[in-house]
């Protein structure tokens, strides 16, 4: 009695357990990027993954008041946040996408090291998220903070920053435009001291945050919508420790993601420096957006990746009705349906990286960039709900074990649903395929349906793919005649039809 055991699923090294990763950068990248991901991938294992684990287990917390009564507001968070900071830098998470040593792909080069580092990370991956589109908003406004671009782009840990996103107040998560009541006002030095609410601000440990508020005139007023805002750059902790100009209130108790710190802050006075055009600030962060919801997608994957590994790992090892469940005909169809949705999901996430990379390259046609911005938030909506069904999937696949809290498992899940929540709602993001759509008077469509057809006739050569690429003729008839009507008309009147 008492004797078995089972044996636990093992990670090994996800670069070379990732077939279709490593055919992809083959085809695409020199042989030293695979060389950097196979050690990476060892770092992964022997480091990085005890690090995620002990954010997971050892949450920040918010420290008020000093011994002497004195109000500090410090956000203490573990050693290991800080190890996985400094791995970041050295690993170039956010750096090689700026580098740019791999020319167009240098963007798919970055990614795939975030896509491994995600699901081991302690969500990292948000500050890093983050960080990657506060430097894209600079470089792209070509704004004079040379510095501030250089730390967050740097491999060097000790003069590495991180970055916030503070959007969402309590009227506005979605509708920003309307519900930002944070104000900005000009201060003589022509810097700005912002007061306001911020009530979803996550990894608040970050450096320097961006930030929207409405610049007010001398008699206090200010404009509402949209072209009432302005994006702001500013510090959020003084050289002294101390916050600039900012209460946090409390850190949020949240269902997953504990690892990180997401506070809701009162502004009062917070320094701040403007960033865009006064009155284009939702404008000037939607290129942040792109970038984080890019890394949104990439994470989503990077989960389906490691469930499906694990649970793979653990039909070879756990059996059932004597023998082992990878002889089980039924699971190894609900094995494949994971592998499947996985292969289709990486295949969609690159493909995005890609476009992103030649638009930063220079070497996009108009066709990559009507696709990049029709397919950011496809592909972010898509993955983020492929991903919770994913793991749900693969957590049931470990029986009992997937539920039971030391193994590790249950995080993935509670983790994986955020995925669709922040950085925009599936209903918003789907708003913005309409925008996108709207704004480019159909052209994005256009450009959509010509990529397919081409890909559907070099499928078509293909004997084996031919069921397959008839039905998607059908659904392809069905989008055009949807694109038909969608050209002409104004987003709210694609919202009914939608
Ligand atoms: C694991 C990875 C971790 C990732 C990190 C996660 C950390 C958590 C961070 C957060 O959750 S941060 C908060 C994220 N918040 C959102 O995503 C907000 C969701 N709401 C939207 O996305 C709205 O669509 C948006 C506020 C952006 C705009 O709504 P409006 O007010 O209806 O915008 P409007 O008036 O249509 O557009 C204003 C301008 O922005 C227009 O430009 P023009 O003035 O030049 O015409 C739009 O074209 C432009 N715009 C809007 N969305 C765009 C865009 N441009 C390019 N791309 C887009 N996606
Ligand atoms: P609402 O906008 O109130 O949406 C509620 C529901 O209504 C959603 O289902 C939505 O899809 C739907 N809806 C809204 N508008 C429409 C419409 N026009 N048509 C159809 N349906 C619609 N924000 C930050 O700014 N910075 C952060 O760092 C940050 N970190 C976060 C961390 C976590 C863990 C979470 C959970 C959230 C974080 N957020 C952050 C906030 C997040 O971006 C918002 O919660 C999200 O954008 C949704 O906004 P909301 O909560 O106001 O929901």
């Amino acid at each position: 009695i008492g004797t078995f055991f089972q044996e636990r699923p093992l990670l090994t090294n996800s670069f070379t357990q990732d077939a279709l990763l490593q055919a992809y950068l083959q085809r695409h990248l020199p042989e030293q990027v695979q060389q950097d991901l196979l050690l990476f991938g060892e770092r992964l294992v022997s480091e990085i993954e005890a690090l995620g684990r002990q954010c997971e287990l050892t949450p920040p917390v918010l420290q008020r008041y000093d011994a002497w009564g004195r109000r500090v507001d410090r956000i203490l968070t573990c050693d290991a946040w800080t190890r996985l900071k400094h791995i970041s830098a050295q690993e170039g998470l956010v750096a090689a996408g700026y580098e740019r040593t791999y020319g167009e792909w240098s963007r798919v080069y970055q990614m795939s090291k975030i896509y491994l580092f995600a699901p081991s990370a302690g969500l990292y991956t948000c500050p890093l998220a983050m960080t990657d589109g506060a430097a894209k908003v600079i470089e792209s406004l070509g704004v004079p903070v040379r510095e501030e671009f250089k730390r967050l782009t740097t491999r060097d840990e000790k003069r590495f920053w991180t970055s916030g996103q503070w959007m969402t107040e309590r009227r506005g998560g979605s509708d920003v435009s309307s519900g930002t009541e944070t104000v900005a006002r000009r201060q003589q030095d022509g810097w700005f001291k912002l007061y306001g609410f911020k009530w979803f601000t996550s990894a608040t440990d970050a450096d320097v945050t961006l930030t929207l508020a409405r610049i007010t005139d001398q008699h206090g007023r200010s404009t509402a919508g949209s072209s009432g805002l302005s994006l702001f750059l500013a510090k959020v902790w003084d050289s002294d420790g101390s916050c600039n100009g900012i209460e946090v209130q409390r850190l949020k108790d949240k269902l997953g993601t504990r690892q990180v710190p997401t506070a809701e802050l009162l502004l009062d006075g917070m320094s701040a420096q403007l960033l865009s055009e006064e009155g284009r600030g939702v404008a000037s962060i939607a290129n942040m957006l792109t970038i984080t919801r890019i890394h949104n997608t990439v994470c989503a994957v990077g989960t389906m990746r490691r469930i499906t590994h694990l649970c793979r790992e653990y039909a070879r090892k756990r059996a059932a009705f004597g023998k082992l469940l990878k002889d089980h005909a039924l699971h190894v169809q609900t094995l494949s349906r994971l592998e499947v949705e996985t292969r289709a999901a990486f295949l969609f996430a690159m493909e995005v990286c890609r476009l992103l990379g030649r638009e930063e390259n220079r070497s996009a046609s108009d066709r990559d960039t009507l696709l990049l911005r029709l397919l950011t938030p496809v592909a972010k909506l898509y993955t983020a709900k492929q991903a919770v069904s994913v793991v749900s999937e693969g957590l049931e696949s470990f029986g009992g074990q997937g539920y039971i809290e030391d193994t590790g498992l249950p995080s993935m899940l509670r983790d994986a649903q955020v995925l669709s929540i922040w950085e925009g709602t599936t209903n918003v993001l789907s708003l913005d395929v309409l925008r996108s759509i709207a704004k480019s008077s159909g052209s994005v469509l256009q450009a959509f349906f010509t990529d397919v057809t081409e890909r559907l006739q070099v499928a078509e050569a293909s004997a084996a793919l031919h069921p397959a690429v008839t039905s998607l003729h059908t659904s392809l008839s069905a989008l055009k005649r949807f694109a038909q009507t969608a050209a002409a008309r104004p987003t709210g009147a694609l919202e009914q039809s939608a």
